[in-house]
């Protein structure tokens, strides 16, 4: 039997972990003694944010304006691997009822919830840990994560029926959101001196994937030992965050440390995953993150991955493919890409390092 048909061990939520009021965390959940200090301090945090592009220009109709927005995305890409968008033109009023609906869900009894109990098969449901390796350490967030494309694996069923409005709020908001992936799949590819519509075509044109994990960050006795999210790059296409508006907690390599991302009001955090890496032979590179959390506050964040479809072979783009720069990672579906997070967890940036060397 694969080891991705069960949880090697019983779930635990984390959310009945903080509710019961301790004040020392299990040792499962402690994972920053463990992480060597950094040689290079971040840069205070106040100074340094990713940087916020507003996309208005874009629309704008003046030719000027938008290449100067297309060259901030670009630098963005190539800098940091992730930007924050605004005038974007998702509605404020869907992204906040969106948000707040699942802070409910994540507020209803845990019997409720447990109804969606999600397995390491697909991972769709109500999950508390990513990740199937036995007594491995964990991460203090529980989530629920569902299917939006393609429509053959979208199954309403699986989605919380409580709050009443959910399911009707996230088929809005995905719809919303896929409509912003194709605009910025668009960019990315003008960008990187392709073809408008190559980029999307590599991942299957209409059929490409999405899938939606809201995460949830229950407060934590003790912050400084936990992670919310343990480093990661995203094995997808592209993310766009939609955080919670007053709880920061994203934080992205920067060298050798950790910048804390400040949202911008309404805005959607960008950023590159590893197929995008893949497909443009690293002129674009997924950039490792983390979540930090608190002991004050709890915090929920909404992950929309943008993927190409799972059957399609990805490679470098044949554009970005030269004698001076030869493919730099060998084809592989989005299927097979993703076993890995489903079984070893977050690891960083070791899954798309491990593809380059292997080639
Ligand atoms: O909660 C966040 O800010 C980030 C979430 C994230 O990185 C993820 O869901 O992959």
């Amino acid at each position: 039997m694969s080891c991705l048909q069960s949880w090697p061990e019983p779930i635990v939520r984390v959310q009945s972990l903080s509710d019961s009021g301790m004040t020392v965390i299990p040792d499962r959940y402690i994972k920053r003694l463990s992480e060597p200090p950094s040689p290079v301090e971040s840069p205070p945090e106040t100074e340094v944010n990713i940087p916020v592009i507003d996309l208005s220009n874009i629309f704008s109709g003046d030719d000027s304006l938008r290449d100067e927005t297309l060259s901030l995305i670009s630098s963005a890409c190539r800098e940091w691997g992730f930007f924050q968008v605004v005038n974007h033109g998702v509605s404020h009023e869907l992204m906040s009822r969106t948000r707040e609906v699942w802070r409910e869900f994540f507020h209803l009894p845990v019997e409720e919830k447990i109804a969606y109990a999600n397995s390491p098969a697909t991972y769709e449901g109500y999950g508390s840990r990513l990740g199937v390796e036995k007594g491995m350490k964990l991460d203090w967030s529980d989530y629920f994560f569902l299917h939006f494309l393609p429509k053959s694996l979208r199954d309403q069923k699986k989605w919380p029926m409580f709050p009443p409005s959910c399911r009707e709020l996230v088929a809005q908001y995905g719809e919303e959101l896929v409509r912003l992936c194709g605009i910025l799949m668009k960019v990315f590819s003008i960008n990187l001196g392709l073809e408008e519509d190559c980029l999307q075509k590599a991942f299957g044109g209409e059929d490409i994937g999405a899938c939606l994990r809201v995460n949830f960050y229950p407060k934590c006795p003790q912050p400084d030992l936990a992670l919310g999210l343990s480093p990661h790059s995203d094995p997808g296409g592209m993310t766009l965050l939609l955080p919670d508006e007053n709880v920061s907690g994203l934080q992205v390599r920067r060298g050798h440390g950790w910048v804390t991302v400040k949202p911008a009001p309404n805005a959607f955090i960008v950023n590159i995953g590893d197929q995008i890496q893949v497909l443009s032979n690293a002129n674009y590179k997924s950039v490792e993150h983390r979540v930090i959390v608190n002991s004050a506050k709890e915090r929920v964040s909404l992950a929309f991955f943008y993927n190409p479809n799972g059957k399609i072979p990805i490679k470098p783009a044949e554009k970005l493919v030269s004698e001076d720069r030869p493919a730099l990672y060998p084809a592989m579906t989005f299927n097979e890409y993703r076993l890995f997070i489903r079984t070893r967890g977050p690891c960083g940036k070791s899954q798309v390092e491990s593809l380059k060397s292997q080639h």
